[in-house]
Parts: C-alpha cells; sequence; structure tokens
C-alpha cells in the first residue's frame, strides 16, 4: 500500500480523498493555488504545496507543477478527484513515466473514452445497448442527409471530442440539417480544436441513468446499482438519486451485468460510470466516465461502501474488498447540489461565508470544504457542498432532506438552497416522474429563467 498520496484537486473532493487517506493510515499531500492558501483542504491535509497562481491552467491543471510536488513531497500516487486533470490520459502517462500511480483508470481507457465515437464502437462491441446512428464519424453535410434519413428525424449531431453536452445539435427535420451539421462542426472545432461530428437518432423524453461499475484491473468486475441523475439545467446535475426511481429490480440486474461484464472485459481499473439514455424502458449507451463522479455519495449511501478506498486499493494492486454478491442496496439516497450562486439566474456568487452551520443527525451527509470566515474565491467551479441523505425508502430520504436543507446555514453568499426547497413542494419530483427536460421547463415557468 501507498504510504503518502497526493491530491491533485480542491474543495469538498480534496477533503472526501484526505478522508479516505486518513482511515486507511495513508499520509496526504495537498496542493493549491495562491488563491486557495487558506482552504480547507490545505489545513486538513498532513503537507501541502503551492503549485501556482489562481487560475486553474497555471495550478490545477498544472502537469509539471504536480509532478514537481511529488517528487518534493515523495508521494507515491495521485488522486485526481474529478474535473482538472481527472481524465487527461496524456497526464496519466507523464505520472507511469516518473514513476508515480495515478488512481484511475489506464491512460489507454482514458482514451478510449475521450473519444465519443471509440467509446460507443467500444461498448456496442462490448455487449451493451447503444443508441442507434451514425457508423462512426459523418464527414460532410451530405452522408450527414444520408444518415438523418435512414434513421429518421430527428436526429442528434454530436462532437466526437465532445461529451457533457457541450457541442451538441438537433435536427428535426431535412430543412434543419445543413445548418446544424455545419454548426455542430464549427462549434467542435472551436471547442474541442476537433471538428469530427457524428449522429444518433434523437431521443425526446429520456431519463438520464448512469451505471457506477468498478473494476479491478485484473479481469474483475462489479456493478453498484443506477444513479438518476435526470434533473439538469445547463448539463449541470442538480440532484441525483440512487437507486433509480423508475429502475425495476429485474432492469438493474440486466444492466449491471452488462455493464459489469463490459468492464470486466476491458481489465478495466477502478471507478467508472456508464451512461445511458432510458426511454420506454430501454436502456442506450451515450458516454463512459472514467473517473469517480461528484454524485458518487448516494451510491455509497444505499451499498455502504467506500467508493474512494476502494480506487486506492486496486490502484495498489489490491483486490476489490466485495464481490458482486456482496453488493445488497439498503434504502434510497438523495444528493443535492449546493452551488455558490445566485437564482433565477445561477449566475456565480463567490464571497465572504459570514456563518456555516451544516446539517446532521441520522442518514445526513455534508460533503462540504466551508468553513466559518471562508472567502470563497472567484476562479473555480461554484460547487460549494454537497448534502446527501439516505433513508429506508424514498419518501423517507425526501423528508430527510427538506429537514436537513432547513437545518443548513450558509450566509453571506446565495446559494441554490432556495431551489431544492421549492423542488421538494412539486408532486413530480415527490413521485419521480421527471425526465432530462424537466427542469429546464420548471425554471421557465417558475422563476422565469
Ligand atoms: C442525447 C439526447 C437525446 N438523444 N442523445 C447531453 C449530454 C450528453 N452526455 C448527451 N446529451 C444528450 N444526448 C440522443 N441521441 C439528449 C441529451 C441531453 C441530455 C442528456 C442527459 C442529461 C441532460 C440532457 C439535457 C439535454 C440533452
Amino acid at each position: 500500500m501507498f504510504d503518502k498520496i497526493l491530491i491533485a484537486n480542491r474543495g469538498e473532493i480534496a477533503l472526501r480523498v484526505i478522508r479516505a487517506c486518513r482511515e486507511m493510515g495513508i499520509k496526504s499531500v495537498a496542493v493549491h493555488s495562491t488563491a486557495d492558501a487558506d482552504a480547507m483542504h490545505v489545513r486538513m491535509a498532513d503537507e501541502s504545496v503551492c503549485i501556482g497562481p489562481p487560475a486553474g491552467a497555471q495550478s490545477y491543471l498544472s502537469i509539471p507543477a504536480i509532478i514537481s510536488a511529488c517528487e518534493i513531497t515523495g508521494a507515491q500516487a495521485v488522486h485526481p478527484g474529478y474535473g482538472f486533470l481527472s481524465e487527461n490520459a496524456n497526464f496519466v502517462q507523464i505520472i507511469e513515466d516518473h514513476g508515480l500511480t495515478f488512481i484511475g483508470p489506464s491512460a489507454a481507457d482514458i482514451r478510449t473514452m475521450g473519444d465519443k465515437i471509440t467509446a460507443k464502437e467500444t461498448a456496442k462491441a462490448l455487449g451493451i445497448p447503444v443508441v442507434p446512428g451514425s457508423e462512426g464519424g459523418v464527414p460532410d453535410v451530405e452522408s450527414a442527409r444520408k444518415a438523418a434519413a435512414d434513421m429518421g428525424y430527428p436526429v442528434i449531431i454530436k462532437a466526437t471530442a465532445g461529451g457533457g453536452g457541450r457541442g451538441m445539435k438537433v435536427a428535426t427535420s431535412a430543412a434543419d440539417i445543413d445548418v446544424a451539421f455545419s454548426t455542430a462542426r464549427s462549434e467542435a472545432k472551436a471547442a474541442f480544436g476537433n471538428d469530427e461530428v457524428y449522429m444518433e437518432k434523437y431521443l425526446q423524453k429520456p431519463r438520464h441513468i448512469e451505471v457506477q461499475v468498478f473494476g479491478d484491473g485484473k479481469g474483475n468486475g462489479v456493478h453498484l446499482a443506477e444513479r438518476d441523475c435526470s434533473l439538469q439545467r445547463r448539463h449541470q446535475k442538480v440532484f441525483e438519486e440512487a437507486p433509480g426511481p423508475c429502475i425495476t429490480a429485474e432492469e438493474r440486474a440486466r444492466i449491471g451485468k452488462i455493464c459489469a461484464d463490459a468492464v470486466a472485459a476491458m481489465s478495466y481499473s477502478g471507478a467508472g460510470t456508464v451512461e445511458f439514455l432510458y426511454e420506454a424502458g430501454e436502456f442506450f449507451f451515450i458516454e463512459m466516465n472514467t473517473r469517480l463522479q461528484v454524485e458518487h455519495p448516494v451510491t455509497e449511501a444505499i451499498f455502504g461502501v467506500d467508493l474512494v478506498r476502494e480506487q486506492i486499493r486496486v490502484a495498489a494492486g489490491l483486490p476489490l474488498s466485495f464481490t458482486q454478491d456482496d453488493l445488497q442496496i439498503n434504502g434510497h439516497a438523495i444528493e443535492v447540489r449546493i452551488n455558490a450562486e445566485k437564482l433565477p439566474n445561477f449566475s456565480p456568487c463567490p464571497g465572504k461565508i459570514t456563518a456555516y452551520h451544516a446539517p446532521g443527525g441520522l442518514g445526513v451527509r455534508m460533503d462540504s470544504a466551508l468553513y466559518d470566515g471562508y472567502s470563497i474565491p472567484p476562479y473555480y467551479d461554484s460547487l460549494i457542498g454537497k448534502l446527501i441523505v439516505h433513508g429506508r425508502d424514498r419518501p423517507e430520504a425526501l423528508a430527510r432532506l427538506s429537514r436537513a436543507l432547513g437545518e443548513l446555514i450558509v450566509d453571506g453568499i446565495d446559494t441554490t438552497v432556495p431551489l431544492f426547497h421549492a423542488l421538494l413542494d412539486e408532486p413530480d419530483v415527490q413521485s419521480g416522474n421527471y425526465g432530462i427536460h424537466w427542469l429546464e421547463r420548471w425554471l421557465e415557468e417558475n422563476l422565469g429563467s
């Protein structure tokens, strides 16, 4: 096992990894920008290294600075958290070239899943159901017209180098295809430096269902059921739950086994998420994320496992501490993302926290790097906390969420907390009757945003 792990991240996820390290008897190294000298992850780690100026590109994304910090401190492994360098295959390669261990999958698996066409081809070859669409890239507008005519409108055009919703265009009929295709191409070029696009049948009212998987890197794979993350705004998730309220035990077992077998066949190492659109009882693969996700705590809650501990074990060459048969769902969990944002437009709202009180009690977990008097810097993501509740069933989890939100105090800035109080009053949220477009529609009707 490693003696010392460097965490190439900040905020609540850095604390999350430090906590796992401490429970495993592993020393932790925080890295930080000059803007984060007073951040909680720096205080909580065993050691810290300043790696650059505030801008992410010059600090948390600086590969030379992070490698240097490993050399200075003697850290043997790097946990990337989410975002920043977590899905950067070149970073993984450089870490390995320096004799260090990346806590995550291989550079090759990250690269495969980063290219959305090879990801889909790989998924399909492994028996995962995919959205019907073009065979590979669509090189020109004539091919786009033909592919759309073959699969039938509406269609969606996506950037091969994209993911997470950036660079997508929908064409409702043949009249739209020329503009949709050329806009998708130029947006892809501008955003990713790669103008390759592919096409899929556009699903009009799906849910976003993602399956948590884990591989030990030696040909064993398990699944930890699914999360429903359909409540999103502009491709940012705001409310996530596990298990999915609309997924039956039979569907779960079937799609879970398909994903676990795929991970085993790839000899995949570490945590992964297989993302699906779910419509009319069918799952359609769209992407695989090769990292620990923001919403992993809802899965931890219903299975009673520590996913970061398992990531570290697998990276150190140890087996997973559970088998598929050990994994039984207990109850229901919900996470809400608390952002430093002002409603109704979700405009970023950094500033000084004048009072902070985290909720507690049975079935309540607050993952946050906030403290009284902390100044949220304006340079990074606006996520400042995740409130996760666990109950014996979904109604209990909802009641607990309402109770816990009532206890939370974050003074001095605006947050997304009022949104969650309002959402909990909605019959569709109470019954789990929502798809990927529900929240944007609700925001328009209720906040005019
Ligand atoms: C789609 C789709 C409908 N049909 N693909 C958006 C994020 C990226 N991961 C994939 N996305 C979508 N792909 C087909 N064939 C609709 C979306 C989509 C979406 C997906 C999940 C959650 C929220 C979403 C919001 C808008 C569009």
